[in-house]
């Protein structure tokens, strides 16, 4: 009798182990997944049983089980109920446990969210109209802020969208919609006493075009906008949480208000006219510190709070430039007055201010991480958003935490470097980096880390002007941010199998439901490795169970002889063509520079995913190894001591993770060409781009050396070509050269960024005859 109790549980020990090792058809995979083998025939409808939760989300499922398997959810009280539920006070809240078997299907729940979840899941077991696979489930989010963020102010969305948009949200079992309801581009909720803000301030009268980077900047000159009545805000409210999400608002302050002021000058420091703005960035002209001006921010909360239920109000606070303060007596009176250090602390000041005025209404204020420059009311909420370095210090002063750091958590960033990728703002964040993510720093003790309340994706429109972009950008980004928010890290399937499952039952779902998602984690990626006098490339992909091939080299189609010599003194050898492994090139150095162009493709049972088109220019420095004195930002090295010299050049306007990035404002290496060799030109590309945060070095010092010792200065050079780079021309012959770059050491003052370490931005360092 013991051992077959023992034979048992080594049975399902194994089935536990086997199922986690695989993605189940749930996204967010739930923390305990067992198939048990059977299925659930459904019949011409679905009985689903009678509470007070499961009558209030019905209306919801109903929609859900119709429109996606024609299933006809209904309570029917004459009838048994084919979905037996039952309320257990013994589990948490949020908590669900499911059974699902050829009689029936069995949830027990504390609360509304609990059932929720649970009928989310069940819907995602749901195979066809008759079949739901069955499985033995028990289930709970590892963090109780699951968040999305929209920013509604740079691009308008109808209500309709958003509920779509909440629809997916609650599918995924995000818990907070994160609203961004005024921008310097436009203020999007109606305040009654202040209607300027929306007949005013929800309208712009230009919008940048392309990429703010873009010289000359250009401008569609046509009115644009729109924004939410109370009414439509109230019912948005209202739709959330029938879907288990709470809305949270952000109404901007003191800093990114110029639609508010576009409306209301005299809120300003100078009570000059300005339109509401049709360019992205940082502006000059915040909210003013004076009396007035803080009365009227009040008085906006008052009218929100009275909208949205959530405990939280988000406040903004992030990239305020102090420029108008310092020249305001207004402002200077209230430093004084106050004994105030500067201009931070009287940001701090009015938003403590804000943060008490709230308080009294018995809500929470929350704002990006720099309300935590010059002290906090320490009921405040943080959301870190800069790295992570605002979130450890907020939940060390017991702050209340939200993590969005930029790297893991900004959804306007590009998913792939490939060049057919839709106009984004920058950065590189492609699936596999957002499925990697913890919100909890590591730097947190167990206690500190009780502050952290979860984590969020932030969606800023400036390039999202529809929300087919929206949803390019959000899906499947949105899935790896559910897994990591609701699974945690004690579940967490592979990446592999969370890619796999994605292409069986994400892509079709999106396919189903007209959702524009990006296929970009199938991007194929190239790999560089030194050879004697050159490069070797190989393809691959990060999702396992892919194929990538390399074809069309120098427009040649694939071949299986060894190419010798495709234009001019331009050498290549293709690896002889084998069927399973023709994902590999040798390009040569050669002493003047030639263009040859190749595609890279994945597969994935059969049918192409992804495909890229490279291009390589060699040259002398071709697979040369460099030493870097200052090492590159982990976040944009992706070709190690190769990325300079791989013969693939960072792009124009640059997109994800091509380029070679430092964090530093000097920078400095050292190549080695393997021995003394005689050139002409040098030539190092860089790349200007404020907007984010990229600025080009402004001097370079090329020296030379014949042991790696001793230098010789050859010469000296500014970067007046701005965005070109540095090029010397002249005889050199040396076997080592050093490159010291000098950047600005501080991004000025009413930039994108001002006041941190701008980025440099170096790729590729090309020599030829
Ligand atoms: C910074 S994140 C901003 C936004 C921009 C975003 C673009 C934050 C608090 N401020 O105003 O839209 O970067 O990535």
């Amino acid at each position: 009798m013991k051992l077959k109790t023992w034979n048992v549980l080594m049975v399902l020990l194994f089935i536990g182990w086997s199922a986690q090792a695989q993605h189940s058809r749930i996204f967010p995979q739930p923390q305990s997944y067992i198939a048990n083998g059977e299925q659930f025939n459904v019949g011409p409808d679905l009985i689903l049983q009678d509470t007070p939760e499961s009558r209030e989300m019905l209306p919801f499922l109903k929609e859900q089980f119709y429109n996606q398997f024609g299933i006809y959810l209904l309570i029917d009280q004459k009838r048994e109920p084919e979905i037996q539920l039952s309320v257990s006070k013994a589990i948490r809240k949020g908590y669900y446990h499911m059974t699902i078997t050829s009689s029936g299907v069995i949830i027990e729940y504390n609360d509304y969210q609990g059932l929720f979840y649970a009928m989310q899941s069940l819907l995602q077991q749901t195979a066809d109209k008759n079949t739901i696979h069955g499985a033995n489930i028990e289930d709970w989010p590892a963090f109780d802020y699951r968040g999305v963020h929209l920013d509604c102010a740079r691009h308008f969305f109808t209500i309709k969208e958003l509920e779509q948009f909440i629809d997916e949200m609650a599918r995924l079992k995000f818990n907070t919609f994160h609203w961004h309801l005024t921008d310097d581009q436009g203020w999007r909720i109606e305040i009654k006493k202040y209607p300027k803000l929306t007949e005013v301030g929800a309208w712009r009268d230009s919008t940048l075009i392309g990429h703010y980077s873009n010289q000359p900047q250009q401008y569609e000159h046509q009115r644009y906008g729109g924004f939410y009545t109370q009414e439509e805000a109230k019912k948005l409210v209202e739709y959330a949480k029938k879907r288990g999400i709470e809305v949270v608002p952000e109404i901007e302050m003191p800093g990114h208000a110029r639609a508010a002021l576009a409306a209301y000058p005299e809120l300003g420091c100078t009570g000059e006219q300005l339109p509401v703005e049709g360019l992205w960035g940082v502006f000059d002209d915040v909210f003013c510190t004076k009396e007035p001006t803080v009365q009227f921010l009040k008085d906006v909360l008052d009218e929100v709070i009275a909208i949205f239920p959530s405990e939280t109000i988000h406040v903004g606070g992030d990239e305020t430039p102090k420029v108008r303060w310092k020249e305001c007596t207004e402002c200077q009176k209230n430093i004084k007055d106050h004994h105030l250090h500067d201009e931070h602390e009287l940001q701090s000041y009015v938003i403590q201010q804000l943060a008490l005025h709230l308080q009294a209404k018995g809500r929470k204020l929350m704002g990006w991480d720099e309300i935590l420059e010059g002290g906090l009311a320490p009921s405040a909420q943080v959301m870190s958003w800069r790295g992570t370095e605002g979130g450890i210090a907020a939940a060390k002063a017991g702050h209340e935490v939200v993590m969005t750091p930029t790297a893991y958590c900004y959804f306007d960033y590009y998913q792939s470097g490939n060049p057919d990728e839709p106009l984004a703002i920058g950065g590189y964040l492609p699936l596999e980096k957002v499925y990697s993510f913890n919100p909890v720093p590591k730097e947190l003790t167990e206690a500190e880390a009780k502050y952290i309340l979860g984590g969020q994706a932030n969606l800023w429109t400036e390039y999202l002007q529809t929300m087919k972009d929206v949803q390019y950008n959000a899906f499947p980004r949105l899935a790896a941010m559910s897994e990591v928010l609701w699974s945690g890290e004690k579940t967490k399937t592979s990446y592999d199998a969370f890619a796999d499952a994605l292409v069986v039952y994400q892509f079709p779902y999106y396919e189903k439901r007209g959702i524009n998602y990006s296929s970009a984690a199938f991007e194929p990626f190239l790999k560089f490795k030194s050879v004697p006098n050159g490069v070797y490339v190989s393809a691959g992909c990060s999702v396992a169970n892919t194929k990538t091939s390399i074809f069309n080299v120098g427009g040649i189609e694939r071949t299986n002889r060894v190419i010798n010599e495709l234009e001019g003194d331009a050498l290549v050898t293709v690896s002889e063509y084998k069927e399973s492994d023709d994902s590999q090139i040798t390009f040569f150095a050669t002493p003047h520079s030639h263009k040859i162009d190749f595609t890279v493709a994945t597969e994935k049972n059969g049918s192409q995913l992804r495909e890229n088109h490279y291009t390589i220019t060699t040259h002398m420095a071709l697979g040369k190894p460099i030493s870097f004195i200052t090492p590159p930002s982990e976040k944009y090295n992706n070709h190690g001591n190769l990325g300079l010299t791989d013969g693939i050049s960072g792009a124009k306007p640059w997109k994800g993770d091509q380029w070679l990035g430092f964090e530093t404002d000097t920078v400095s290496f050292v190549i080695d060409l393997g021995k003394k060799t005689r050139f002409n030109k040098i030539q190092l590309g860089t790349l200007h781009d404020p907007g984010s945060w990229i600025y080009a070095p402004l001097t370079c010092l090329f020296e030379t050396s014949k042991n790696g010792k001793d230098w010789k200065p050859i010469c000296y050079r500014g970067n007046e070509a701005g965005n070109v780079g540095f090029i010397n021309e002249g005889k050199v012959k040396t076997r080592y050269i050093r490159f010291t770059l000098e950047n600005v050491e501080t991004i000025p003052d009413g930039q994108p960024g001002a006041g941190f370490t701008p980025w440099t931005f170096i790729d590729e360092l090309i020599i030829t005859k």
